[in-house]
C-alpha cells in the first residue's frame, strides 16, 4: 500500500544518484507509485539503467529536449505502457557554465535561447503532451530556485529562465486546471548535484545557506524528495500554481 498505491508517472532529469529527480523517484517508489525514467544521452543511459533496475522503473528512452521527436517518442512509449498517467516530474535545466558566472549583461544570444529552450519551453512542451495522458487529472511538478526572485551571485540567465519557469507553472495551471491537472513547482535549496557544478562559487553559496537558512543547514535530495510527494499525491489535491520552498528556510532571510 502507501500514498501513491496504484500511481503511475513519468520523471525527466535522473543524471545520476546525486539528482533531484532521483531523491524524488525513491520518495514515489517508497509510497506505492510505480515510475517510468527517461535520459538524456548514450552517456546517461549507462547511470540511468542500473539506477531505475534498482527502484523496478521502466526506462522509457531517450528524451533530449531539444530534440522534440524525442519528447514525443517518451510519451508515445508511456501511453503504450500504460493507458494513463498520473504525475510528471520535470527536472530538466541547463545554461553553459562559462555563463553561470561573471555579469548577466555579458550573456550571448545563442546560450540565453538555449537556456530558455531546455529550462523554460520544455516545461511547456512536456505538460501538452501529459494532458493526454491524464485523463482523470493529474499532478505536473517542476524544480526552480530563488535566483528567480531575487538576484544570486552567478546564476544568471538561469534566474531569468527560472522566472519565465514559476511564470510558466500559473499559466500551465490556468490551462490544465478544469481538467484536473494541478502544475506545481519546488523551489530547492542549493544541493551539490551534476548540475550545480557548473554554478560559479557553488561551495561558497552552499556555505552561505548553511550559515543564514533559518535551519542553519542546507537541505538533501531526501528532503526535496518528501515535499515532492505531497505535492504529486492527492494530500495536495487543493494546491495549483504554488511555488512550495524546500530550502530550511532560507527565502525568508535571504
Ligand atoms: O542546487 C540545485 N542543485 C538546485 C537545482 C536548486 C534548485 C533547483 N534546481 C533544479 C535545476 O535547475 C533543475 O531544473 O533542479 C533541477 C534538477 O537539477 P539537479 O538535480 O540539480 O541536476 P542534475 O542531476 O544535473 O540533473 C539535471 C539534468 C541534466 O543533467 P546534466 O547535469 O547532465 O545536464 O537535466 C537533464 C540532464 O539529465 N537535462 C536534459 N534533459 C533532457 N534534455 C537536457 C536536455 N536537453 N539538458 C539537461
Amino acid at each position: 500500500n502507501g500514498l501513491m498505491a496504484g500511481k503511475r508517472g513519468v520523471i525527466l532529469g535522473v543524471a545520476n544518484n546525486r539528482s533531484i529527480a532521483w531523491g524524488i523517484a525513491k520518495a514515489l517508489v517508497a509510497e506505492g507509485a510505480e515510475i517510468a525514467l527517461t535520459y538524456q544521452g548514450e552517456a546517461l543511459k549507462k547511470r540511468v539503467e542500473p539506477l531505475a533496475a534498482e527502484l523496478g522503473a521502466t526506462v522509457v528512452g531517450h528524451c533530449d529536449v531539444t530534440d522534440l521527436e524525442t519528447v514525443d517518442n517518451v510519451f508515445a512509449e508511456v501511453g503504450r505502457l500504460w493507458d494513463k498517467i498520473d504525475f510528471v516530474v520535470h527536472a530538466i535545466a541547463f545554461s553553459d557554465k562559462d555563463e553561470l558566472t561573471g555579469r548577466y549583461v555579458d550573456t550571448t544570444r545563442d546560450n540565453f535561447l538555449r537556456t530558455m529552450d531546455i529550462s523554460v519551453f520544455s516545461l511547456t512542451a512536456v505538460a501538452k503532451r501529459a494532458e493526454p495522458l491524464m485523463a482523470e487529472g493529474g499532478s505536473i511538478l517542476t524544480l526552480t530556485y530563488y535566483g528567480a526572485e531575487k538576484v544570486m551571485p552567478h546564476y544568471n540567465v538561469m534566474g531569468v529562465a527560472k522566472a519565465a519557469l514559476e511564470a510558466s507553472v500559473r499559466y500551465l495551471a490556468v490551462d490544465l486546471g478544469s481538467n484536473n491537472i494541478r502544475v506545481n513547482a519546488i523551489s530547492a535549496g542549493p544541493i551539490k548535484t551534476l548540475a550545480a557544478s557548473g554554478i560559479g562559487d557553488f561551495r561558497y553559496i552552499l556555505k552561505w545557506n548553511e550559515y543564514n537558512a533559518p535551519l542553519k543547514r542546507v537541505v538533501t535530495i531526501e528532503e526535496v524528495g518528501d515535499s515532492a510527494l505531497y505535492l504529486l499525491s492527492r494530500l495536495s489535491r487543493g494546491v495549483t500554481g504554488e511555488v512550495l520552498h524546500v530550502d530550511s528556510g532560507y527565502h525568508v532571510v535571504g
